[in-house]
């Protein structure tokens, strides 16, 4: 249960693939653009519901790249053997038993075969402003907006229970991100890799976010909206450049 992928001092730059929101004959030509954006990760899930054509998807975009493909599970029934790492995400903003212990029971058994490859993750869902499908499926109310230190408690209690990295969502499509004083909050709380996402359109609200503590910016709806979008994330999106506004 190492995490690769992610350290506490990177500035990286991943892009969500939910392949439910493609029809299939669409779908590789999104991947096909994902790929040349050359992001730091490639995530795949997002929808709250199963999703039949996962292990498809990930073996495209592997044939495609090595660029590392780490599976966002939604559910754990979607789940695939078959990506380079899993997020087993524990929704400890949401107290619904089943998303903080009882799906992982029953995923247990087929993730302990890819043990190494599994990456446990304290999930927070923070209210972007609108309610949004997560919140809804998975029966959890938000965090409030503006409850930076709540969050950053959270955060905490997360690693105490020996989580390995923290992802903020506001959830995809969010009209707000979430705030840098939120960022800033949990950065300064815990020592884990920080994962945000949520509501990120442009460019200078990723740089917003790195520079208040993200060590990854996750990229979802943008793209899926607005494939030209993906230019000024993509390649500029290399954090190891001089940042640029759009
Ligand atoms: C959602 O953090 C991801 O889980 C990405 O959100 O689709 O709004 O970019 P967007």
């Amino acid at each position: 249960m190492t995490n690769k992928y992610l350290s506490n001092s990177d500035r990286k730059l991943a892009i969500l693939i939910d392949p439910e929101s493609h029809e299939p004959s669409e779908l590789t030509g999104f991947i096909k653009a994902v790929v040349d954006a050359e992001p730091d990760l490639i995530l795949v899930g997002g929808s709250y519901i199963a999703n039949s054509n996962i292990d498809d998807c990930i073996k495209e975009i592997m044939a495609l790249t090595n660029i590392p493909v780490i599976l966002f599970p939604g559910h754990m029934n979607q789940m695939s053997i078959h990506s380079d790492a899993v997020l087993l995400l524990s929704l400890i903003s949401g107290r619904n038993p089943d998303l903080l212990i009882g799906q992982h029971v029953l995923a247990a058994p087929a993730l302990s075969k890819i043990k190494e490859r599994v990456i446990p993750t304290g999930y927070i869902l923070i209210d972007g402003g609108v309610s949004t499908s997560v919140s809804y499926i998975s029966n959890t109310t938000p965090i409030p907006s503006g409850k930076s230190q709540l969050v950053a408690s959270t955060a905490m209690a997360g690693e105490l229970l020996g989580l390995k990295q923290i992802y903020l969502d506001a959830g995809s499509g969010a009209p707000n991100p979430i705030s840098t004083s939120t960022i800033r909050a949990v950065k300064s709380s815990i020592q884990l890799p920080l994962i945000v996402g949520g509501g990120i359109r442009t460019r200078a609200q990723a740089n917003n976010a790195w520079e208040a503590g993200a060590n990854l910016v996750v990229i979802g709806n943008v793209i899926e909206e607005k494939r030209d979008s993906i230019k000024s994330f993509a390649k500029n999106g290399k954090v190891s450049e001089k940042p640029v506004n759009v």
